[in-house]
């Protein structure tokens, strides 16, 4: 089998190239992940967008190994022979010693090997392990987490995957093993310990204390370095969590993390610096649609609209083709997330339209998963209603096209005074009367079980943005995720994405953030953060990203007030486009794909894997260090012009009427309106 590839990028619209030949002569590449054909989070999107790429360079010698979970396995798995002798081997072995491993392929993009080890079989051996585990690194799993348990079945279980295909192999192999999250670290551990002939990677996806500490509402970049990581992590009770995560990242080769942020993070909270920065990419050809994405905009906006026609039954005094659609989604961590200072910008933004007198609506959608007990029927209600009046309309609409055709038939020209009788004016006023509502179009389109302390209702509640006819910012919270054979809005999130204008990801902790990544590909502006992965990779690459739709909120150096006040006025900003202002600043948008693709993110995986492979095997690799920080830069679009002072945020400029003098008189004012703004009762936060 030819085994010489190499790391040569091709095609990436003029990005920079890196030509580095790296002979991988016989090496196998074992990448191992909870997160493998088993979607729980991000970590689902990084392996199944990746896979492709990999696959391409890898061919047979990749082996994808995650647990095995029979639901998925059902739905996204073909369970073959293994191919490969010393695997098939080996997985032969380990199923004649009291395991459980299954071998197949990965029904995506690149259709991966996949190895799967069903943990639950060997459950038997968890307290062996254990206490072997304790033997070997003083490392106490208590039996009460679940999680923890499941991470010393799988870390036993590759480590033993691992050392049986090293024994398997007929010549002493290279084997590569590239271990995502604490969850699949303990293989690596046991790698090591065992002294394995395996190069190990350990990329880390969020750090367990970070995440903790941040959703604790710590103050946690101005102290990243005071921590008293032991006793942080003992007082919540993830001591163990924490080893192994510390471990997997001390005994790895090659240490990545996926931002340059989560590298600081990760240097002061496991104390070691990460080798190199593995940003995540997205397997762009899934999004793109060439030309095609400002039509999709189209055809998925009109189904929003659909919906809000409905939402808002009795209530619709505005012009939906003057509203704008913003959105957050994500896991619902309400500060992390950054749900909190976009509540209250949206507050400051309704003021903002308010006494500005536009003529612009803005819906924003909360979509973040949170326990109900489904749909409310006040919002099933309003779908129902707008059902309805479509029926009702195309009723009187087929009775009336058959009175026009009868007097066409005759030669006359129709009365239309007649042309309507009393039955259809009672069927219209029927349904007009179905359509009187005594409350304002609800908040939250489910029943929720904690409705009193939900974070996101309470702020809602104390901003006093109720869906009131008055309001300029309408507010719909959708706590599940979307689902294309929802009732209620029955769009899949890729289709409801593309259908707004504006995502908005205000994150205060966020190792990378794949939702901004994704909204870029799909052309579709959005806001992120300097304290977010995505968010500082732009800012690192991007001359001028607001130019490109890419709206960097600084999170960093200001305080909660003023990170908030520059959200508001992003938003102000974005309301003040016009419509082909709109469409211009989308086709820049979209002309970013290529930087997230993994056909150029990719490189940092593959130098990271030769990387470890040079330091495992330094007899036989070398790895030539790419400056891997020395990249390229998208320049500011040439339409914007130069003087900051003109380009005024950077929005798309043309020559149009529409950018009339009445844009200055508007910036003073907002500089007028800001200052009100700021006079009112400072946002507080325990962080400020
Ligand atoms: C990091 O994200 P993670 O995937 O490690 O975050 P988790 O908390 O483990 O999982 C969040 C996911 O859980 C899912 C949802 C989220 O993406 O799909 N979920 C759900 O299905 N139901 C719920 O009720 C709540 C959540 C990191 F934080 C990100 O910044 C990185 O982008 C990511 C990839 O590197 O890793
Ligand atoms: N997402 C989804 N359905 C939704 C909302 C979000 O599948 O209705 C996905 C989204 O596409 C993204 C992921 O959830 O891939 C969130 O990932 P991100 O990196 O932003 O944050 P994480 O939750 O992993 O920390
Ligand atoms: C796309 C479509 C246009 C449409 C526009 C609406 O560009 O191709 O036909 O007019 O979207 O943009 P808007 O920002 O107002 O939703």
């Amino acid at each position: 089998m030819p085994l010489a590839r190499s790391l040569s990028v091709t095609s990436l619209s003029g990005l920079e190239e890196w030509d580095e030949e790296f002979d991988l002569e016989d090496a196998v590449l074992f990448e191992i992940a909870w997160e493998v054909a088993n979607k729980v989070g991000g970590i689902y999107t990084v392996i199944q967008t990746k896979a492709r790429l990999t696959s391409e360079e890898w061919g047979e010698n990749y082996f994808l190994v995650g647990p095995y979970v029979e639901s998925n396995v059902r739905t996204q798995v073909e369970l073959i022979e293994p191919t490969n002798p010393a695997l098939r081997r080996t997985i032969d072995k380990m199923n004649s010693s009291g395991c459980k491993v299954y071998f197949g392929r990965w029904l995506i993009e690149g259709s991966p090997y996949v190895v799967l080890i069903d943990i639950a079989f060997t459950a038997w051996s968890l307290d062996s392990w254990k206490s072997e585990l304790w033997e070997l690194c003083s490392i106490g799993v208590p039996w009460f987490d679940r999680e923890a348990n499941d991470a010393v079945l799988f870390g036993f279980l590759t480590a033993w995957l691992l050392g049986e295909f090293a024994a398997q192999c007929e010549q002493p192999a290279h084997i590569v093993a590239h271990f995502h999250e604490w969850l699949a670290g303990l293989g690596l551990v046991l790698c090591r310990q065992r002294q394995l002939p395996v190069a190990t990677i350990f990329t880390t996806h969020a750090t367990l204390l970070g995440r903790y500490l941040c959703a604790g509402n710590v103050d946690f970049y101005n102290n990243l370095a005071e921590f008293n990581v032991d006793k942080e992590a003992g007082d919540r009770q993830i001591y163990h969590r924490y080893c192994i995560e510390r471990a997997a990242a001390h005994c790895a080769h090659v240490f990545t993390t996926v931002s340059q942020i989560t590298a600081i993070e990760a240097e002061h909270l496991l104390k070691r610096k990460p080798d190199i920065v593995t940003p995540n990419g997205l397997n762009v050809k899934k999004f793109s649609a060439m030309h095609e994405f400002q039509n999709l905009h189209a055809q998925s906006k009109s189904r929003i609209q659909e919906f809000v026609r409905g939402h808002f039954y009795g209530h619709l005094d505005f012009n939906l083709d003057k509203c704008l659609f913003l959105f957050i989604a994500g896991r619902y961590e309400f500060s992390n997330k950054g749900a909190d200072i976009f509540l209250e910008a949206l507050a400051r933004l309704n003021y903002l339209l308010r006494v500005n007198h536009s003529d612009v609506t803005v819906i924003a959608f909360f979509i973040m998963p949170a326990r109900t007990n489904n749909f409310n029927v006040e919002t099933l209600k309003g779908q129902a209603v707008r059902k309805q009046l479509w029926d009702t309309a195309q009723t009187v609409k087929e009775r009336f096209g058959k009175k026009l055709y009868e007097s066409l038939l005759v030669g006359q020209l129709p009365d239309v005074s007649k042309m309507l009788d009393k039955e259809d004016f009672t069927i219209m006023k029927r349904a007009i009367f179905a359509t009187q509502r005594q409350c304002q179009p609800p908040i939250c389109t489910h029943n929720m079980l904690e409705d009193s302390s939900d974070p996101i209702l309470n702020c809602v509640r104390r901003i006093g943005l109720f869906n009131s006819s008055a309001d300029r910012v309408k507010i719909i919270f959708h706590p599940e995720f979307l689902s294309s054979t929802s009732p209620l809005l029955p769009m899949d999130y890729e289709e409801f994405v593309r259908g707004c204008h504006l995502g908005v990801f205000p994150s205060y902790y966020e190792p990378w953030g794949y939702t901004p990544a994704e909204c870029t590909v799909m052309g579709i502006p959005s806001i992120s953060t300097n304290l977010s992965g995505f968010g500082c990779f732009m800012e690192e690459h991007i001359a001028d990203p607001t130019a490109y739709g890419i709206y960097i909120l600084d999170r960093r150096c200001r305080g909660v007030d003023e990170s908030c006040n520059q959200l508001t006025s992003f938003l102000f900003q974005f309301c003040k486009q016009s419509r082909r202002q709109r469409i211009i600043q989308r086709n820049r948008t979209e002309r970013l794909s290529d930087l997230l693709d993994w056909k150029y993110l990719g490189r940092y995986y593959i130098a990271a894997r030769h990387m470890a492979l040079a330091k495992a095997f330094p007899d036989t690799f070398i790895y030539e260090p790419q400056d891997t920080t020395a990249g390229f830069r998208y320049p500011r679009p040439a339409s914007v012009p130069p003087s900051p002072a003109l380009s005024r945020h950077s929005s798309p400029h043309h020559s149009e009427a529409e950018d009339n003098e009445d844009d200055e008189r508007y910036d003073e004012d907002l500089e007028a309106e800001k200052d009100k703004v700021n006079i009112r009762q400072p946002y507080t936060s325990k962080r400020e």
